[in-house]
């Protein structure tokens, strides 16, 4: 998730947190699995077993499968135990990061189809959503999607992008391409709308906000559209974006020339969040305001 944010300088002491020194040249670090306590286990399964009760309402298909074949309510997992899951179903790799790691390195490691996962779990007061990312967000948000073919080669065209919008200074154009879909993103499947991104997924009360609450605006999914929005990071999302499937994502953007779009735009104000252009039609007809 996590837009532009940079690593920053972390007060609290839990473990593992933060933990920027030992790191690879790359940011990736060992699991350091046997460094967890008792209680980081626990709080895991609680996270689990809470999210998964609204995963069976809310989550797409793919996500619910990938859930599924993860096994993973236990404890906070291995990542090379998903590491043999990832590699025949769609050949990504997990890798181990202290947390929020440089826009390049992180370009990088997807480009390459692997993945940064937080080592770190959240601590007992910040249980439904903090601004950076801990081991929950990354595993449990966003590795089931990655056992699905469609986002697996979306995130490693979104990784080969980055080199490109940076050097166009247009990375916070590409970087809400990632914010709308990976992690705020809808999917209607059989008519109605399922979530698939992981920020909302790994947040209890987003979960259900993004999908039921008549205030939000829910747009069709159109990249140019997402290019051009704002976004909060420390807030619930005022826009979500919709996608009709999950191949949708990748066969719209895998032929698009962002280089043009950026030029056009680059320069223009973000679009504020919440807000219709005239003539868009939301997804939703029983939205309650119209901004
Ligand atoms: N690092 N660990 C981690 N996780 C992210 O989601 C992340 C990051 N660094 C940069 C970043 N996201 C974004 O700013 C880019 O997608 C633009
Ligand atoms: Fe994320």
């Amino acid at each position: 998730m996590h837009g532009m944010k940079k690593p920053c300088t972390l007060t609290s002491h839990s473990g593992l947190r933060g933990e920027y020194e030992g790191a690879r040249a790359d940011y990736t670090v060992g699991q350091d699995w046997r460094a967890y306590t008792p209680e980081m286990h626990e709080r895991w399964r609680r996270l689990h077993a809470r999210q998964s009760a609204l995963v069976r309402r809310y989550a797409c298909s793919s996500f619910r499968k990938g859930l599924a074949r993860l096994d993973c309510a236990d404890g906070i997992p291995r990542f090379e135990d998903a590491n043999a899951i990832l590699a025949s179903a769609t050949g990504w790799k997990l890798v181990a990061v202290p947390g929020f790691i440089p826009d390049e390195v992180f370009f990088d490691h997807l480009a390459h189809r692997r993945f940064p996962v937080t080592r770190w779990i959240r601590e007992e007061h910040e249980l439904d959503y903090l601004v950076e990312p801990d081991v929950f967000h990354d595993f449990f948000g966003h590795v089931p999607m990655l056992l699905d073919p469609a986002i697996a080669d979306f995130l490693e065209l979104y990784g080969k992008a980055g080199a490109r919008a940076m050097a166009m200074d247009a990375l916070p154009m590409l970087a809400r391409v990632y914010w709308y879909t990976i992690e705020f993103g809808l999917v209607r499947e059989d008519g109605a709308l399922k979530v698939f991104g992981a920020g909302i997924i790994s947040s209890h009360s987003e979960t259900v906000y993004a999908i039921e609450d008549p205030r939000v605006l829910r747009l069709p999914f159109d990249p140019v559209r997402i290019m051009r929005t704002g976004y909060m990071i420390d807030e619930f999302q005022k826009t979500y974006f919709v996608l009709e499937s999950l191949p949708q994502l990748i066969d719209s953007l895998v032929d698009l020339d962002f280089g043009p779009i950026y030029e056009k735009w680059r320069e223009a104000p973000a679009l504020p969040a919440g807000e219709c252009l005239p003539g868009e039609t939301p997804c939703d007809p029983k939205r309650e305001t119209a901004t």
